[in-house]
């Protein structure tokens, strides 16, 4: 973008107003007095679409508006996307338009989707202020070169054993690639035109790597970054992953987290059944199911009761790594950005939302965080079955100014 050009530029369609007359019988002849023809109705509103000259617009508003017949005059304003990041179109979790869904080398991935099947994020992001909310994202790592998440890390962590001697840590670095993609579902940076818009796009990032470049890690190293999180001021813990065996340690290190004030956030799994995962099952873990871009469950999601809460977790878009990784070259996906389905994906809207919660104020509580986040969700079809609250609403979780469906 030019500088300036914003200021210059016009924020009205060209070639044509809007114009609603008092007397309908007399529009054709206040029209004719500035060279004006009829225009075709607009919906319910009564107005007319009226053809006028290019750049003449808001000149034949004033003079329009001047004849007692005419009721108002006005431009027809341009509506944009509600963010200028380059994939925010294809983001129907953020806001679902019923567009149909692409991936990054632009392979149909899903037919129209339903309307408002999302969480209202961009309503709801008029009703936070705090900035800067740390969320910690265990996970594989986060790119560490990336324009639109790698800025949004303040701290990091590595619980992760190399498998040399030599060097006992493993490489920081996100090989594997889930790790990005969370992240990015959380907090991508909005509105810097490329990319995407986390859901938060204010917060902030706490890598912490609790998975290897395979995408496996274990239950202590998950117990270890739960508790730097805790201890380094994470407001949500966001956890994309889960093992099928409880884990007195690492139950106890939620615990601890819980107790310490943070919000907890889990897949539910991937498993298509109801088999319960931990830490996810944790009762003070929210654990989060998949649905698509018509509120229905996805069918590789785990469900049931002990299931809290439905996010969008089939076809998100979101930041990769942009170098190779794991899950780039078993799936073919785009460095730098692409689509990924999994309740690995579901978990971090929720996550997201929490966080946009916590910042709109400095002092609620994680109890009441979490009693936002679940008794606002929209109750869409399987909520009672499936998954014990609905789908995740992030406007209303924010007593936001939401839109009615
Ligand atoms: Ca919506
Ligand atoms: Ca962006
Ligand atoms: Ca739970």
């Amino acid at each position: 973008m030019a500088p300036g050009n914003a200021a210059t530029q016009s924020s009205h369609v060209a070639g044509q107003i809007m114009v609603k007359f008092r007397d309908k019988g007399a529009a054709a002849g206040a029209l004719r007095q500035h060279g004006l023809r009829e225009g075709p109705g607009i919906g319910s509103t009564g107005a007319q679409l009226i053809n006028v000259p290019a750049g003449k617009e808001l000149q034949l508003i004033e003079a329009l508006s001047r004849n007692p017949v005419v009721e108002y005059a006005e431009p027809d304003e341009q509506v944009t996307a509600a963010t200028n990041d380059q994939y925010f179109p294809q983001q129907y979790a953020l806001q679902n338009t019923g567009q149909s869904l692409t991936s990054a080398n632009g392979t149909p991935v899903a037919a129209d989707g339903t309307a408002d099947a999302d969480v209202d994020a961009v309503e709801a992001w008029t009703a936070t202020t705090v900035k800067g909310t740390p969320v910690a994202i265990l996970d594989s790592g986060v790119a560490n070169v990336h324009d639109d998440i790698a800025p949004q890390v303040v701290g990091f962590a590595n619980f992760v054993s190399a498998d040399t001697k030599e060097d006992p840590k493993a490489d920081p670095e996100d090989k594997y690639g889930h790790g990005t993609h969370v992240a990015g579902i959380v907090a991508a940076k909005a509105n810097n035109t490329i990319g995407v818009a986390g859901v938060c796009p204010d917060c902030t990032i706490l890598d912490v790597k609790v998975l290897n470049d395979s995408g496996s890690g274990s239950s202590s190293a998950i117990a270890n970054g739960i508790s730097w999180a805790a201890a380094n001021g994470a407001k949500v813990i966001n956890m994309s992953l889960g093992q099928r065996v409880s884990s007195r340690t690492l139950e106890t290190a939620v615990n601890n987290a819980w107790n310490r004030g943070v919000v907890i956030v889990a897949a539910a799994g991937n498993a298509g059944t109801q088999a319960k995962i931990y830490p996810g099952a944790y009762p003070n873990v929210i654990a989060v199911a998949a649905t698509d871009n018509r509120d229905v469950k996805a069918s590789f999601s785990t469900y049931g009761r002990w299931v809290d809460l439905a996010a969008p977790g089939v076809n998100v878009y979101s930041t990769f790594p942009n170098h190779p990784f794991v899950l780039g070259t078993q799936n073919g996906r785009s460095t730098g950005y692409d689509i990924g389905s999994g309740t690995s994906m579901a978990s971090p809207i929720v996550a997201g939302v929490a966080a946009l919660v916590w910042s709109r104020s400095a002092d609620t509580a994680n109890s009441t965080v979490r009693e936002k986040v679940q008794s606002t969700a929209d109750n869409i079809d399987g909520t009672g079955t499936l998954w014990e609250h609905g789908r995740v609403n992030a406007c209303k979780a924010v007593d936001g100014d939401c839109p009615q469906p």
